[in-house]
């Protein structure tokens, strides 16, 4: 079969190039030269898997002098009013707005994503900046009834300092702006340690940031960006001038990370794995369940940290709705990402693949049904990419595959018989990112929603675990790290707060009533 026409890596580059330009990055003038002394960083496309330019990575004195910078501008931003700040936000939301099309081209070329998708992620950043915009008039803190007369107690909420921002492949420019937009109203200043797959995004933002910095006087030094492998993050991991480190990723990041913040007694909010399930009862709306399912499992191919990777049907509707599901799988169009039909776009790299063929052998090995998928597709004509149908494994038990967050699209199946055995199969990962229930039954609803029901940070109902809007607090529990970013108050993360009591008597009551001099 002659497969799909595919995008070929020349004209991709040539699209990169166009959309950069277009926020103000000459990609020529980043490329690096052959001759560039020191480390040098791939820009790749998941599409062809070719390369599209060589940048100079951010050596370790460049990453030093950045944080130096962002240092320095933190002492004079923290005192430029909150709503000022916000005016910097609202011009970076509008250049990000007038600049979707080409932002959404380059995470589509960069992260693999369907139109639509990397269009919605772009949709993120703009909210986000929306949010931040009107936080930036509402840092609110407490006023205290205290004990003593005379006396007022109260909270302010200062900017903390340098935010170190380690973001991840996968949601290249969305998980960014959700730390920067909130960081910069709240009065700190950001440096950014983007995915090492996902570069030339990180170059438009940083461009379109720095832009918006110059048109409303905002200093420079607000933003840096390090391109770079792994060192690059250990520098803000360890430098006591990164007030809190902002981690997107891994587990294993996450457990490199924490301790070596904690060390110096710095701040960590992390966003580590998920290994979310959607819990099906008997009474769910079956035909909006498996829409819901098959976006929340296969969309993104799989690749979003809420991708929902487990199925615990009542086994009462499992054969049916299995069914159902396969089914839809049949029907997802793989390919070009740039296609309108696509609707399964490329995984990361060929290492994703082999990452996903090695849960579905072990899931096997446990006694697991591959029902659909799994298999890799216009191999003689993208020979370096990773078309990949996403697969759906039916489980005897959950196994400890299961229980692992493999970065691909698997769905594994397990069915339950009482709400209780459900909740428990639920909650039996080390994960504890998002979760939901498709039921109609009010009482089930509530119970997986109570104290005793999902441990996850995020717990929906009749909808799918991805795509949570950003008003929210994003994040979860156990090994997830048990950070919160995005909406609601997440911003109090990215501050910190002075308890203040005012006496403005001519006594000096003591609290708790001691007496003293
Ligand atoms: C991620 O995969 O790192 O809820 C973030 C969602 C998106 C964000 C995912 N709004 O799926």
């Amino acid at each position: 079969a002659a497969g799909p026409r595919l995008p070929d890596t020349a004209t991709l580059r040539a699209r990169a190039a166009t959309a950069l330009r277009r926020c103000g990055i000459d990609l020529e003038a980043h490329t690096a030269p052959p001759a560039h002394e020191g480390d040098t960083l791939p820009a790749r496309t998941p599409l062809t898997g070719g390369t599209l330019a060589h940048l100079p990575a951010t050596t370790p004195e460049q990453a030093d002098a950045a944080i130096a910078e962002a240092h320095r501008t933190f002492q004079e931003w923290r005192t430029v009013p909150a709503p000022r700040r916000g005016a910097l936000v609202k011009r970076l939301g509008e250049l990000l707005t007038a600049h979707r099309e080409e932002l959404a081209d380059l995470v589509t070329i960069e992260a693999g994503k369907i139109r639509s998708e990397a269009l919605g992620e772009v949709q993120e950043m703009i909210d986000i900046c929306d949010f931040a915009v009107g936080l930036s008039r509402q840092l609110y803190g407490r006023t205290i009834a205290g004990e003593r007369p005379g006396h007022r107690l109260s909270e302010s909420w200062h900017p903390l300092g340098v935010v170190g921002v380690i973001s991840a492949f996968n949601f290249p420019v969305a998980v960014w702006s959700w730390n920067t937009a909130v960081a910069l109203v709240c009065g700190d200043t950001v440096v950014w340690k983007p995915s090492e797959l996902t570069p030339l995004t990180a170059l438009a933002c940083d461009g379109l940031l720095a832009r918006a910095a110059a048109e409303v006087g905002a200093p420079a030094g607000v933003h840096r960006l390090l391109l770079g492998a792994r060192a690059c993050g250990e520098r803000l991991v360890d430098d006591p001038r990164v007030a809190l480190v902002s981690a997107t990723g891994s587990v294993r990041m996450g457990q490199l990370v924490a301790p070596r913040v904690a060390a110096r007694f710095g701040r960590c909010l992390l966003e580590l794995g998920g290994n979310n399930a959607a819990v099906v009862t008997p009474s769910a709306d079956l035909d909006l369940a498996v829409r819901g399912i098959v976006f929340s499992a296969a969309g993104t191919a799989g690749q979003r940290c809420t991708t929902l990777r487990r199925l615990i049907v009542h086994e009462d509707v499992a054969d049916g709705l299995v069914e159902r599901i396969v089914q839809a799988y049949g029907q997802l169009p793989l390919g070009d990402p740039f296609d309108a039909s696509t609707l399964v776009g490329p995984l990361i790299s060929t290492a994703a693949h082999t990452a996903m063929s090695d849960a579905l052998a072990a899931a096997q090995q446990a006694g697991g049904k591959l029902l659909t998928g799994g298999e890799r597709c216009y191999e003689a004509q993208a020979p370096d990419a990773a078309y990949v149908r996403p697969a759906i494994v039916r489980m005897p038990e959950q196994t400890e595959i299961v229980r692992t967050e493999t970065f691909a699209p698997v769905l594994y199946v397990l069915t339950y018989r009482t709400l209780d055995e459900a909740i428990a199969l639920h909650n039996g990962v080390p994960q504890g990112l998002s979760s939901s229930i498709f039921t109609r039954d009010q009482r089930e609803a509530e119970r997986f929603l109570a104290a005793d029901g999902s441990d996850c940070g995020i717990a929906n109902v009749n909808i799918g675990t991805s795509g949570a809007e950003i008003g929210g607090a994003f994040g979860g529990e156990k090994e997830t790290g048990g950070g919160r970013e995005s909406g609601s108050d997440a911003w109090r993360a990215y501050m910190r707060r002075a308890t203040n009591t005012v006496n403005y008597s001519a006594d000096l009551p003591l609290a708790q009533g001691v007496n003293f001099l």
